[in-house]
């Protein structure tokens, strides 16, 4: 039997109350770390883009195609695209954000009263700047005057409705703005994937365009390939395999740096043949049109590429926001790579989009997509009549 004496039991008290102190101190620190392991979680932010090359790629050396098939990158993530209806009505607050639209400066002009020469002149130089052209700009204005000396612009509403329909008209709805994305059939029966080719000069948005590309064909249910022909890099096929992972589409890439596009190109649709996809989007390098060296490249990928199975498009893209500029390099590019659609991006920074109506009426070729911002699902089709009521803010 335990017996203590009256000296040991103070002691034994303080032991007592020790234990029951660090008791406490466990428990409490039970609690707190289970609390942190069940906090709710932040998601990670999208992974990063490697950012656009500032200067041009090198000119094309002759380089020999890799032996081994390109790598294919496994897709990790799933996300759902949003879908693509409505989008070009982004533009209007897209455009207001980004200072003074054209539309809000023209109209604002054709509302003042008794609109005099100078008026008329600041009129001109506005679409003129807008990048509107000089042709184009004579032809609207000259429909306006009309309008001035025939009804008047007293009436702000019909005012609108009369530039609204010339802008209408110069943008030509006509134009079949469908994109080449059916696959088509061999001599055997077997499915042949339609084969897109993106290029366009440095950092106009062709990498990003084929991201979000994919995104609306893979929303569409259709199956896609990626192919990273801009092989100067390897941080632009890492960029292209991430917009693929994202959706669950694979890339076709070289194993080196300055492997041959053209045969990257090649293996990418021969691995959409073989896969059965419906679709193979083909990221090019930046170029400088005025480059032979690297137009020759492009017009390397073109012969090689259709080997395999013929181009269903071509898309120029073109940066809105330099203007002029994109004009002599559609023309180029037109030439080397028979271009059938331009994508306009960057529309959402600039008060420039008016080079859209030149372009389609220099080389025929329509304005397919609208580039609205950075994000995944700002990628519009292009219709004229939405893209109209976006510059009038309406
Ligand atoms: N605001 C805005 N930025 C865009 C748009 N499209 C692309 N960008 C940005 O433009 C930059 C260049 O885009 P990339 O897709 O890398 O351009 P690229 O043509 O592939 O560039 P290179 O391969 O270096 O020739 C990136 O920061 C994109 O986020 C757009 O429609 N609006
Ligand atoms: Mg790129």
């Amino acid at each position: 039997m335990l017996t203590l004496n009256s000296s040991e039991v103070p002691v034994l008290i303080g032991l007592a109350v020790l234990l029951v102190l660090a008791g406490v101190l466990v428990v409490a620190l039970l609690v707190r770390s289970s609390r942190r392991g069940s906090a709710p979680q932040v998601p990670s932010p999208p992974s990063q883009e490697a950012p656009p090359s500032q200067e041009a790629p090198r000119e094309a050396e002759e380089v020999t195609a890799p032996r081994e098939p390109a790598a294919v990158a496994e897709p990790a993530l799933r996300e759902v695209p949003a879908p693509t209806a409505g989008r070009l009505v982004r533009l209007r607050e897209r455009l207001a954000r980004s200072g003074s639209p054209l539309g809000a400066r023209v109209l604002s002009v054709l509302s003042r009263d008794h609109l005099s020469e100078d008026d008329w002149d600041e009129l001109e130089e506005t679409l003129l700047l807008a990048d509107v052209g000089a042709g184009p700009t004579a032809e609207l204005i000259d429909a306006l005057r009309t309008r001035a000396r025939v009804a008047g612009l007293d009436d702000p509403a019909a005012t609108r409705a009369v530039l609204r329909d010339q802008l209408v008209a110069l943008l030509d709805p006509s134009l079949d703005r469908s994109l080449g994305v059916q696959p088509g059939t061999d001599e055997a029966g077997a499915q042949v994937p339609a084969v897109v080719l993106v290029v366009g000069v440095n950092g106009t948005g062709k990498t990003t365009t084929v991201g979000k590309l994919a995104r609306v064909l893979v929303a569409d249910g259709r199956s896609v390939v990626l192919g990273a022909a801009d092989t100067f890099r390897a941080a632009a096929a890492d960029q292209l395999a991430t917009w693929g992972s994202r959706v669950g589409v694979p890339t076709v890439r070289a194993d080196r740096d300055g492997a041959d596009p053209a045969s990257v190109a090649f293996d990418a649709v021969r691995t959409g043949r073989r896969e059965g996809v419906d679709v193979v989007l083909v990221d090019t390098a930046g170029r400088l049109q005025n480059k032979a060296g690297l137009m020759d490249e492009l017009g390397k990928i073109v012969r090689v590429v259709t080997r395999e199975a013929p181009l269903t498009e071509v898309l120029l893209v073109l940066d809105a926001t330099t203007g002029q500029n994109g004009l002599s390099q559609a023309r180029v590019f037109a030439q080397v790579a028979a271009v059938t659609g331009i994508v306009l991006t960057k529309l959402d920074g600039t008060a420039k989009g008016g080079i859209v109506v030149q372009v389609q009426r220099e080389l025929g070729v329509p304005v397919k997509l609208v580039g609205l911002g950075e994000g995944p699902d700002d990628l519009a089709p292009f219709d004229v009549e939405a893209f109209v009521d976006g510059l009038l803010g309406a």
